[in-house]
């Protein structure tokens, strides 16, 4: 089994320091939660960025600034900026985290219009061919991100068409989110079946999810995804102070499973990335 592979998604576009005040806005602030993820063993960050005063955007300035940021003091740092955003983003305003320097290792695709929670997130199969020619034009490796049973289908299908790039196609499995495709190890288990020979993939639980997802992912040779984007709580009603809480606790149910934990240039080898120069 390849070594486990944990992203950190930090920050996310809907949750509040009023759910918890750990949660970062500021660029100080994404820096300081990144650096934590990637200390505890966090060899990915998936990135979203805020205003200030905590609204989601997707400016490419802010993504330029919160990329050297984060670089600076996470030179190894694998990110994965965000091209989902917020609910109700227009495709081009979610495009613009592809538009920094350097261009990103890998980005986010989403794989399909679902619920989510009381709205709907909108990804039109034009919007969903134009990330894929955008990430293919820039030599960008997609993560998918699929939040429902029949995404793999449909993101599987553009595959085959040459619409997203394909092999070796690395997947984040994004279950439990209200609406979507429950968090249960049955539906886990599915969705892995069905992905191509040479695929890699990514677990994520929402919210009281988040644990039992990883330790499943963990024992099937699958990779893990936690941070404040999906979950706020170390355990039941005990609210994590950091990002790196949440990793740390993900790299205990590793040890104690007995699975090692790739770093960044481990992380680089097992997705097919190039390394870094
Ligand atoms: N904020 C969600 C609506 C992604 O990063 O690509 C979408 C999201 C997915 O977080
Ligand atoms: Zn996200």
């Amino acid at each position: 089994m390849d070594k486990l592979i944990i992203t950190a998604a930090i920050c996310g576009a809907e949750v509040t320091k009023e759910q918890n005040p750990a949660v970062p806005y500021t660029v100080e602030e994404i820096v300081r939660e990144a650096k934590s993820a990637v200390d505890a063993g966090a060899a990915i960050v998936h990135l979203h960025v805020r205003h200030d005063d905590g609204r989601p955007t997707q400016s490419r300035d802010r993504f330029q600034e919160c990329t050297e940021a984060i670089l600076k003091v996470c030179p190894d740092v694998i990110l994965i900026p965000s091209t989902g955003g917020a609910v109700g983003m227009s495709p081009d305003e979610r495009l613009q985290s592809t538009d920094t320097t350097p261009v990103p290792e890998m980005a986010t695709l989403d794989c399909g219009t679902c619920n989510f929670g009381d709205e709907i997130f909108d990804n039109t199969m034009p919007t969903m061919r134009a990330f894929g020619k955008r990430m293919m034009e820039r030599g960008i490796k997609p993560e998918y991100e699929c939040f429902e049973m029949g995404h793999l289908d449909t993101i599987l299908t553009m595959a085959r068409k040459g619409e997203v790039p394909a092999h070796p196609m690395q997947f984040n499995f994004v279950l439990g989110v209200p609406g979507c495709t429950p968090a249960t190890v049955d539906n886990l288990c599915w969705l892995v079946r069905n992905i191509p020979a040479g695929s890699t993939w990514t677990a994520t639980g929402i919210g009281r999810h988040a644990f039992p997802m990883a330790a499943a992912a963990i024992a099937m040779g699958g990779n893990v995804r936690v941070g404040f984007e999906d979950n706020l709580y170390l355990e039941r009603g005990v609210l994590a102070k950091s990002n790196g809480e949440l990793v740390a606790k993900v790299v205990r149910l590793a040890k104690e499973l007995g699975r090692g934990v790739a770093t960044s240039a481990e992380a680089r080898q097992i997705l097919n990335l190039k390394p870094r120069s």
